[in-house]
């Protein structure tokens, strides 16, 4: 068939901008949200693609719509969660999936701890208390404090390492949970979600998101985080069950919430915004021009490499690169 071997790429939906113009100075690409008809275009185009750009979480990659693409050989995704893309079908299909990783692991700390003060410090509420000319008639109220605090890293990956990196500078003792004990890292480890929330005075969730990690802080682990506990979320929306942290920052089972992810982005509950002892972010976590552009960088380097018939750079770990001849 006429253009089989193309390395043409298809994106499925909108990007940052500068993820699509980036694609499209090195190889063909297709915007397939521009088209008239996006099924008629993947009815005539989908047999010959090879390749597609994820522009991260917000549009679903699953095998359903990978099945549409029978020459598929990879998917390059903007991010470096990828658990909007069926990884496991993609591996068992010989498709290779590629993510960003490493390229925004200190830019999404630095948000980490950025956040982190401005819960517990009510830097927002501070500043729109001065803003609304408050200070001329009161001090602004005593706030809690990062002093001798405890930090719980849930996901000490990557981003959890530099977020413990930094938090240490802090003068802040970490600890941390995640599948299993690391033996390279000094922190303490704990095997239980619940018992490290009742240990430590600030949780820190940095791990996947995905169905194994999904609504891991429920009722329980907010009862267990305790009443001088902050919950601070950089990760991904589904690991919190946002109707129990509502009901938590409401009761004051815990002090306070500081979030840049939620589970329905971009919309965020009204009543976590009506919340005063929640500090919200939209997502900003990668989002400076010099990360997101690595981040961009990161997914064309890849389509390259693949385009040329060379391992691609940074495969998710289900679905090792096996060359093209490895379908
Ligand atoms: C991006 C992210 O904002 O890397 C990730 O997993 O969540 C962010 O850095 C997101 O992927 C853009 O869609």
């Amino acid at each position: 068939m006429e253009g089989l071997k193309r390395p043409d790429v298809m994106m499925p939906s909108r990007g940052m901008g500068v993820v699509d113009d980036l694609i499209a100075e090195r190889l063909p690409l297709h915007r397939l949200w521009l088209e008239a008809d996006p099924d008629a275009w993947l009815a005539n185009w989908g047999s010959r693609l090879r390749a597609l750009a994820s522009n991260g979480h917000q549009f679903p990659i699953d095998a359903g719509f990978m099945r549409r693409l029978p020459q598929l050989e990879i998917v390059a995704s903007f991010g470096v969660g990828y658990e909007h893309i069926d990884a496991e079908w993609a591996g068992e299909h010989g498709v290779v999936v590629t993510h960003t990783p490493g390229v925004l692991d200190d830019e999404v700390a630095d948000i980490a701890m950025a956040l982190t003060i401005m819960t517990v410090r009510r830097l927002p509420q501070a500043e729109r208390f001065l803003r609304a000319g408050e200070w001329a008639k009161s001090s602004f109220p005593l706030t809690a404090s990062l002093r001798g605090r405890i930090m719980g890293i849930l996901g000490l990956g990557r981003i959890g390492k530099a977020i413990a990196r930094r938090a240490e500078r802090f003068g802040l003792e970490i600890v941390y949970h995640g599948r299993r004990a690391q033996p390279d890292v000094p922190y303490r480890f704990y095997p239980s979600l619940t018992e490290m929330a009742k240990a430590c005075d600030i949780l820190m969730i940095a791990a996947p998101g995905g169905p194994e990690t999904r609504r891991l802080v429920g009722a329980e682990v907010l009862g267990a985080l305790g009443p001088d506990g902050v919950l601070i979320n950089i990760a991904r929306g589904t690991l919190v069950d946002e109707q129990a942290l509502i009901e938590a920052l409401r009761t004051g089972t815990i002090l306070a919430a500081g979030f840049d992810v939620y589970e329905n982005e971009p919309n965020v509950p009204a009543e976590l915004i009506a919340l005063d002892n929640a500090v919200l972010l939209p997502h900003v976590g990668s989002a400076s021009v010099k990360t997101r552009r690595a981040m961009a960088e990161c997914v064309v380097d890849n389509l390259v490499a693949w385009s040329k018939g060379k391992p691609p750079l940074t495969p998710v770990p289900e679905t090792p690169w096996r060359g093209v001849w490895g379908r």
